[in-house]
This record gives structure tokens, C-alpha cells and sequence, in this order.
């Protein structure tokens, strides 16, 4: 089963958005297997983003995602990586289709709410960087066979 990171970001945490974000996995049928709440530091920031590095937005980039709790999690399931991007929406949130993540509680690119991997390799450097091996969860869910 494929893994991805997802995390909701400084200002979906100020606005009360974690549960709502969560509970639309759970009900899609995702299973999380990690799960945690930090402030990012600065040089985690840089090294998550470090695609972005040298572009216009990179510096307020890293000042608005270390500037306060974040909620990280690796959520399992078919196809997860590529649904959870579908979930979220478009980057720019007057992108985002309505009903997505970003379409329903962003307006603006630089406070766009959550974080999704957006490829295979991303999810596995990302989940890397903010999880240790024993903070990923193997456990039986019986409900799995309802949902697959
Ligand atoms: P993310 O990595 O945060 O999940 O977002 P994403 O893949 O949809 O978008 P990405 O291209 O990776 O951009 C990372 C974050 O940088 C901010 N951004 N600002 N001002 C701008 O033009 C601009 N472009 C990107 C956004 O907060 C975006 O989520
Ligand atoms: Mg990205």
C-alpha cells in the first residue's frame, strides 16, 4: 500500500482546520499510520522545500511555514499520493476546484492550508525527514475489506 505525508500548515492549525482536514481522510477510507504537532525549524523548512530554493517565494515561503505548529501525518492507502494532491486542490487556492481542501478554506497561494507529497519519491523524502521508522504504525484495520 502506498504512503504519503500530508501536513496541515501554520494557518490551518490557527483556524481550527485539523479535524476537518483528518476527518476527510478517514472518511475517503485512508488509514493514518503517523501522526505528530511541531513548530518546523528553520533548516528542516529549507531542506523540505529545497526544490524551491533561489525562487522569488522562498524566503516568506519558510517564514510562513515555520511560524507557528504544524500537524504532520502519513496517511496509507490505494493510490493515496495522487488523491490526497486531488483532495487538496491546486496549489493557488482560486485555483482549487470547489469542494477541495484548498477551494473551500484557502484564498490566497502563500496561506494555502496543507501540504500533500507530490510524487512517490517525494513522499518517501518527506516522510523520511519529519518521521523516524518506529513512529510509522503497522496495525490491522477490519474495516479495510469494506473499503477495498
Ligand atoms: P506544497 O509543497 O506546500 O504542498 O504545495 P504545492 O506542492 O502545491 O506547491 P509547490 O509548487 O511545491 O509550492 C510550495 C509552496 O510555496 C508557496 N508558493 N507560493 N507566491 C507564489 O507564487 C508561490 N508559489 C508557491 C505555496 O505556499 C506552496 O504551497
Ligand atoms: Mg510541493
Amino acid at each position: 500500500m502506498e504512503r504519503t505525508f500530508v501536513m496541515v500548515k501554520p494557518d490551518g492549525v490557527q483556524r481550527g482546520l485539523v479535524g476537518e482536514i483528518i476527518a476527510r481522510f478517514e472518511r475517503r477510507g485512508y488509514k493514518l499510520v503517523g501522526l505528530k504537532m511541531f513548530t518546523m525549524p528553520r533548516e528542516v523548512a529549507e531542506t523540505h522545500y529545497a526544490e524551491h530554493r533561489g525562487k522569488p517565494f522562498f524566503e516568506g515561503l519558510v517564514r510562513y511555514i515555520t511560524s507557528g505548529p504544524v500537524v504532520a501525518m502519513v496517511w496509507e492507502g490505494k493510490n493515496v499520493i495522487a488523491a490526497a494532491r486531488e483532495m487538496m486542490g491546486a496549489t493557488d487556492p482560486q485555483k482549487a476546484l470547489p469542494g477541495t481542501i484548498r477551494g473551500t478554506y484557502g484564498i490566497d497561494v502563500g496561506r494555502n492550508v496543507v501540504h500533500g507529497s507530490d510524487s512517490p519519491a517525494s513522499a518517501a523524502r518527506e516522510i523520511d525527514i519529519f518521521f523516524k521508522a518506529d513512529e510509522l504504525l503497522n496495525y490491522e484495520r477490519p474495516l479495510d475489506r469494506w473499503i477495498y
